[in-house]
This record gives structure tokens, sequence and C-alpha cells, in this order.
């Protein structure tokens, strides 16, 4: 799970962990949890979930963290409009290396409670979703991880992007 510094990772990690709302300090470092989906289509599931920190510093951290993985989760602060550009570059940045080529991206247009939030669709346009390398899938999910709204909407479709992927890994092998 990545995304900018203050974009609501770990909020996101702990209401799925616990289903509560959870207050939450600067990620320093990483915070990791195995969770069990306790709803929608891919209620029973087990992840283990890597949050990391967003802060510059911290980003090298983010290419040892997402390679390898099933999914990659990427949040974004709906109101953070000026770092929007900033969220993009680094998004980008991720898709792009080798041993991420074709993992499965969830976007979650986070803080979608605030007024000022912005649309799925702007959202999806400001980070150019469309520029991704093809061989990316992804899926942006509206949400509110301080009350849980599309979380699980969200995890859902990660778990189908990610069965359908690996799905269709097993059969190349096979030819
Ligand atoms: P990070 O792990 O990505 O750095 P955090 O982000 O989970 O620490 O969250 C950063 C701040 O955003 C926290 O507020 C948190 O409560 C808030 N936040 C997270 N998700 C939402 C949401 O959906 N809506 C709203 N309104 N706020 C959210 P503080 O005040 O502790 O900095
Ligand atoms: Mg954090």
């Amino acid at each position: 799970m990545l995304g900018l510094d203050s974009a609501g990772k770990t909020t996101v990690l702990y209401r799925l962990k616990f289903n509560e709302f959870v207050n939450t300090v600067p990620t320093i470092g990483f915070n990791t949890e195995k969770i069990k989906l306790s709803n929608g289509t891919a209620k029973g599931i087990s992840c283990h979930f890597w949050d990391v920190g967003g802060q510059e510093k911290l980003r090298p951290l983010w290419k040892s963290y997402s390679r390898c993985t099933d999914g990659i989760i990427y949040v974004v602060d709906s109101v953070d409009v000026d770092r929007l550009e900033e969220a993009k570059t680094e998004l980008h940045k991720v898709t792009k290396f080798a041993e991420n080529q074709g993992t499965p991206l969830l976007v979650i247009a986070n803080k979608q409670d605030l007024p000022k939030s912005l649309p799925v669709a702007d959202i999806e346009k400001q980070l150019a979703l469309h520029e991704l390398t093809p061989s990316t899938t992804y899926h942006v999910q509206p949400a509110c991880a301080i009350i849980g709204d599309g979380l699980h909407e969200g995890m859902d479709k990660l778990h189908e992007m990610i069965v359908k992927r690996r799905k269709s890994l097993k059969q190349k092998k096979k030819r």
C-alpha cells in the first residue's frame, strides 16, 4: 500500500484490520498486518498488507516493498489537489519498475467525505491512469477510510484482478 504521506494509508490498514477508526501518527518506516477480509466477495481471503511510509525521504523504499506483490494499493487524498501531480509522478514511477509489470493496481480516492474532494473521474484523469503501461489493470475506488466506505468494494475489485492475472499467467505457462 503506497501513496503520499497523509493520504490515509494507515487509516485504511487499521479500518480493514479492526473494522473501526484508529487514530494514526505519521508512519516512519512501515506497518504490516495480516488481515482476513470480512466483507464482500473477497470475504474470508487472508491478505498480508504492507503500509509503507509516504514521506519523500521514505519513498525510495517503495521499490523494495512493491516488488513481487500480488497487488498494489495506491491511496490518494482526494482533497490535496496541489499534490496530485506529485502523486501521479510517484505512481507512474512505481508501475514502471520491471518487477511490477502487470501487477494489478487499486487506486483508492480517499477522503470522499470532505466537501472539496475531487470526483473519481477527475482523479483518474489527473493521475493519467490511461497512460500507465498497458499491462497494468487498475480500478479507481472512491472511499472514506475513516468510516470504511468503499474499502471492501475496492478490495473485491483488487481480488478479482489478482485472480484473473493468476489464471492468465497459469495459462501462459501451460502453452
Ligand atoms: P498516511 O498513512 O497515508 O500517511 P494517515 O495517512 O492514515 O496517517 O492519515 C492522515 C490523516 O488523514 C489523518 O488525520 C487521518 O485521520 C485522515 N484521514 C484518513 N482517511 C480519511 C478520510 O477518509 N476522510 C478524512 N476526512 N480524513 C481521513 P490527522 O488529523 O490525524 O492527520
Ligand atoms: Mg501512515
